[in-house]
């Protein structure tokens, strides 16, 4: 096969990347290694930022966002047994939005296929070859046979653990991470929203965060350890201690859980995110904790800015943009990382910590949800940095 961008990977970053790509008249081949009825039902990420809202209408890609998807003025903080609101509509005059990752995944798969752009699903021992070269070469098992894209360019969307940066020599980069002592059991349930924004708990017990799918489908972590099993939970001991952390204010409702899972927490950048004609976006390249809700966003500003280099080098035929992508994207994820830093230290027990670190938690807590400027810091950063 020949195309002008190969790209490994469907989820977020990959799938829009086409998408751009495909808008602006350049053409695109996704391989992934997983079926699509596993990718359009992974559930992972959930709040969507002002400015990814506004391009997923431009972009032709709003409907059933804006049909299903709860838009947010702000968050709460929950802690010393009070809810505190941070309205970021007012604080910033922009929201977020609730649409689970796995919706915005099927609507650009969708839209995708609908406009023939070539998405392998189910491929296999996925290699890259030539990136030094002009014409870098993909190859990959689909279908029982071996199979090879020829492309100009390759987009790296394969996440964490994919191929595309351990194909990188490694004196070539350079590795950013710190792992956290804990990680996160999160479930889904069908139980009715209780809050109609997001809360965020500070407790003795530990952290526990309350956030929402639909009117009828709720999602809750809690702070575990990094190892935690889910398996030595059970249903009714996930609920009560849901209940002790978050249910102080707003009394939760039991329901059914469908899916319980536990993430591990880290924090991860390699720089630079490109390499030859190999360019990483999202989670190939960087990975934030959770707790500030920048995972998919920061994939999507990533493709954005790397769509538009392609487009410039295919209608200019400079590559200065390309050559400048991870410059120009580099700052944003590293804003990302501080403030998911700060988010994940300010609501998480560590355990070196003692009575001195908690008070301070506490009085940070007390700080950001009375003083306007250190509100304000807030709903820029979780609302979303500007991006032009
Ligand atoms: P993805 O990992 O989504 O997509 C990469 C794709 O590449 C996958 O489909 C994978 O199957 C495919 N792939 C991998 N190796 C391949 C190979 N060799 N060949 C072909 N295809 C290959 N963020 C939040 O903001 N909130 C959350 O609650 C949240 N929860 C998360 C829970 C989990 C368990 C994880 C792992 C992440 C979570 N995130 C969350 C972060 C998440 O949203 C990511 O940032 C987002 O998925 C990044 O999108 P991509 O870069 O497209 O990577
Ligand atoms: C989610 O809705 O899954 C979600 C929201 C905010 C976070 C993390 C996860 O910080």
């Amino acid at each position: 096969m020949r195309t002008q961008v190969g790209i490994i990977g469907a989820g977020p970053a990959g799938l829009m990347l086409a998408h751009l790509l495909r808008r602006a008249g350049i053409d695109s081949v996704i391989i992934e290694d997983r079926n699509r009825a596993y990718c359009e039902a992974r559930v992972r990420a959930g709040l969507i930022e002002q400015w990814v809202r506004d391009l997923l209408i431009e972009v032709g890609l709003g409907e059933r966002m804006l049909k299903e998807g709860l838009f947010h003025q702000g968050i709460k903080l929950q802690f010393g047994g009070t809810l505190h609101e941070i309205k970021f509509t007012k604080l910033v005059g922009k929201g977020t939005t609730i649409y689970g990752q796995q919706e915005v995944v099927k609507d650009l798969i969708a839209d995708l296929l609908a406009h023939d752009v070539p998405i392998l699903f189910e491929v296999s021992d996925v290699s890259v070859q030539g990136l030094e070269s002009g014409t870098p070469r993909i190859t990959f098992t689909h279908e029982g046979e071996v199979r090879h894209i020829d492309c100009d360019f390759i987009g790296g969307c394969d996440g964490f653990h994919g191929i595309c940066r351990p194909s990188i020599p490694q004196d070539k980069i350079r590795l950013f991470d710190r792992d956290y002592p804990f990680g996160w059991l999160g479930i889904l349930s069908e139980s009715p929203i209780v809050d109609e924004e997001l809360i965020y708990s500070y407790h003795d017990r530990g952290f526990a965060l309350y956030t929402q799918r639909s009117p009828m489908v709720s999602r809750m972590y809690f702070q575990c350890a990094p190892d935690e099993d889910v398996d030595h939970w059970s249903d009714e001991q996930i609920w009560d201690e849901l209940e002790m952390r978050l249910g102080g204010v707003r009394p939760l409702v039991r329901g059914k859980i469908l899916q319980k899972g536990v993430t591990p927490m880290r924090s991860f950048v390699v720089e630079p995110m490109q390499y030859g004609r190999l360019f990483l976006a999202g989670d190939s390249a960087h990975i934030v904790p959770p707790t500030g809700a920048k995972g998919m966003n920061l994939a999507l500003a990533d493709v954005l800015k790397l769509s538009r280099a392609f487009v410039h080098f295919y209608k200019t035929g400079s590559s200065e943009r390309l050559d400048g992508y991870s410059a120009e994207v580099l700052p944003r994820v590293w804003k990302a990382q501080r403030f998911s830093w700060w988010m994940t230290s300010l609501l998480h027990h560590f355990p070196h910590e003692n009575a001195f670190d908690r008070r301070r938690q506490l009085a940070e807590l007390d700080y950001v949800a009375t003083s306007l400027a250190a509100a304000t810091t807030l709903a820029e950063n979780y609302a979303g940095l500007p991006i032009d």
